[in-house]
């Protein structure tokens, strides 16, 4: 009304830019025309005129005039550099600031991640504290405090990269990020879980795609880590989340189109986590609706990837942080609850630019024919392929913790493994004994230092590409999140002491440490462990015994998970060993054995384990 009335009066407002997505582009990219979503103020009518290298074209603006989304097509030889594109209206004009970027030279950057590696999960903001003049930053003031659980703790970035001597010495080769994304800069009003007050210090609640949080520094920081731990060998796997945004994001007040995202604040379908529903060929699209539409907890504001500007939106985020900070892989929330055609066309471009980038995928589920469902390399009943390479190993996780914390049988551990037929590539697979969301091993009844050490000696030599959480690795107590997020000890200045040292650490901490250091050498020094087939060799209650077959000599892995001495007996041939073959253990513990009338007779102590490898040259 007043906007109309100035019009009328010829008083209508020049257009003004707040903020540009995304602020920068790379020629020669596959990715051509880039789409920009530019947010800013009296945008109705407006024109925009390129030039120097650029044109523009398909220009949208939102009914609001907040909102303009404009394609950019870059010449192939355009030269690198800061340039404006001229934003015209009737009532004025403005710049739309763009860069035009060089692209990181590729060697040793794009790795992807594979079976090959052991990745270390880190939530940056409880790791270690390398800045604390980023701790309480004016952008949100007031969200630091390390007495209060779900509050920001200080930690950052620069606390990553001052600690990869640490990460290197532990023999970890990738490492796994939650969300940098910049998170609200306020409390979070929607919910007070048991009572606290609550920030997005996790950062799964997005409020800009485009930007570090202000708590961990900024994406130069980012690229800088990125750097630093490929000097130390060492990759980095970046989470990102499609599926939502956090509730403060701004476009959740001011949609830059009608469709972008499932309903809106006020009205929108509750998540029913019902991800069964995708994989169940039977069920109707008004039987998936609320598990692909709704909102999470239900305020998490749910996108709409068949809006195809959203989609756009999406896959040129993942695809910026990729080409801005050179790392290898990504790692996707809640990956069931987006539509499988959106993952096809967003792994195709990503592969299309970066060929050797891997994802891995968060698909929350104890059943294997169901997890096994979400993996790409195969077509479903869909007709789709989503090119997701790998899944968190949900369905083994289970099983795993039930044995190795709580004394249940480790035969279920053989029997889901038995289970890969369902997995296009079940070595893909991200094992893992615990993560950032479920409660620590050592909070299960019954978990002990014997049994963590027995569940990291079982994911560092079987099948899969292997995940530590950190803080697993010194037996670091928590129930469930937040307290399952403590602060690692040591990151901090005034820590009482330091579980990054061995001086600082107990004996018990220092014992988990050294198994996950040495598991980690073998690892490195034998490729079968890394390469090699997952033979199962012999299957009890309480003891399993496999081989890694191919890749280089064989290994034979033996898990007593009984309180009493193990003697078991295995057949030779299908872990490739001949009639005379000696073999020792390669963690000390046990005897050791020579392959006799085509068996292994192996004596294991009670709940522990043994490597048998031919003897280590000396
Ligand atoms: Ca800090
Ligand atoms: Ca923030
Ligand atoms: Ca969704």
């Amino acid at each position: 009304m007043i906007a109309g009335l100035a019009l009328a009066l010829g008083l209508a407002a020049a257009p003004e830019v707040t903020k540009v997505e995304p602020p920068g582009w790379w020629p020669g990219h596959s990715v051509n025309p880039v789409r920009l979503l530019v947010r800013g103020r009296n945008l109705a009518g407006a024109r925009v005129a390129a030039g120097s290298g650029l044109q523009a074209s398909r220009i949208r603006v939102n009914a609001a005039g907040t909102w303009l989304l404009v394609d950019v097509t870059i010449a192939a030889g355009a030269a690198p550099g800061v340039r404006t594109l001229r934003m015209t209206t009737a009532a004025g004009a403005a710049g739309i600031p763009f860069e035009l970027l060089r692209p990181l030279p590729r060697p040793g950057l794009f790795q992807g991640f594979s079976a090959e590696d052991v990745i270390y999960e880190v939530m940056p903001d409880r790791f270690a504290d390398g800045d604390p003049g980023n701790d309480d930053p004016p952008k949100s003031r007031g969200l630091f405090d390390r007495a209060k659980r779900r509050y920001y703790h200080g930690g950052d970035l620069k606390g990553i990269l001052d600690h990869l001597p640490y990460l290197r010495d532990l023999g970890v080769t990738a490492l796994w990020l939650t969300p940098v994304y910049d998170n609200s800069d306020r409390l979070n009003e929607k919910e007070r879980p048991e009572g606290e007050a609550v920030t997005d210090y996790h950062g799964y609640g997005a409020v800009d795609f485009y930007a570090v949080d202000e708590h961990l520094g900024d994406v130069a920081a980012l690229r800088e880590l990125v750097d630093a731990a490929h000097h130390a060998g060492i990759k980095v796997i970046q989470d990102q989340v499609a599926n939502h945004t956090g509730p403060y994001h701004p476009w959740v007040a001011d949609p830059p189109t009608p469709t972008w995202f499932h309903g809106s604040a006020e009205r929108h379908l509750d998540e029913t986590w019902q991800t069964w529903t995708i994989a169940d060929p039977h069920a109707p699209p008004e039987l998936r609706a609320a598990t692909l539409d709704g909102w999470f907890v239900n305020i998490l504001p749910d996108l709409n990837q068949d809006d195809p500007e959203v989609a756009r939106y999406l896959i040129q985020n993942a695809l910026w942080w990729v080409g801005m900070t050179g790392l290898d892989g990504i790692r996707q929330d809640t990956l069931p609850y987006v539509p499988r055609r959106f993952w096809r066309e967003w792994t195709a471009a990503l592969k299309r630019e970066y060929p050797r980038l891997r994802v891995v995928g968060e698909m929350w589920d104890g059943d294997p024919s169901l997890v096994s469902f979400f993996q790409g390399g195969a077509r479903r009943f869909d007709g789709i392929d989503s090119g997701v390479d790998a899944l968190f190993d949900f369905p083994l996780f289970y099983p795993l913790r039930r044995a190795f914390a709580e004394g249940k049988p480790l035969r279920e551990v053989a029997l889901t493994i038995g289970r890969d037929h369902l997995y296009p590539d079940a070595a893909r697979l991200v094992t893992f004994a615990g993560n950032h969301d479920t409660p620590r091993f050592m909070n299960e009844k019954g978990a002990s230092v014997e049994g963590l050490q027995l569940a990291l000696t079982f994911l560092l030599t079987a099948r899969g590409t292997p995940m530590i959480y950190a803080g697993d690795e010194i037996g670091l107590p928590g129930g469930s999140d937040p307290d399952n997020r403590r602060d690692f000890p040591g990151g901090w200045p005034d820590d009482a002491r330091s579980a990054f040292t061995e001086a600082g650490r107990t004996p018990a901490e220092n014992a988990l440490v050294a198994r996950v250091r040495l598991l980690n050498r073998l690892r490195a020094d034998l490729p079968a462990l890394r390469r090699g087939s997952h033979v199962s060799l012999a299957v009890a209650e309480q003891a399993y015994a496999y081989a890694r077959v191919g890749g280089g000599e064989p290994v034979v892995v033996v898990l007593n998970n009984a309180t009493t001495p193990l003697e078991m007996d295995a057949p030779a041939r299908p872990a490739g060993l001949a009639e005379g073959a000696g073999l020792e253990d390669r963690l000390e513990a046990s005897a050791a054995v020579k392959v006799e009338g085509g068996r292994l007779r192996m004596r294991v102590p009670a709940r522990s384990a043994a490597v048998y490898a031919a003897r280590a040259p000396s």
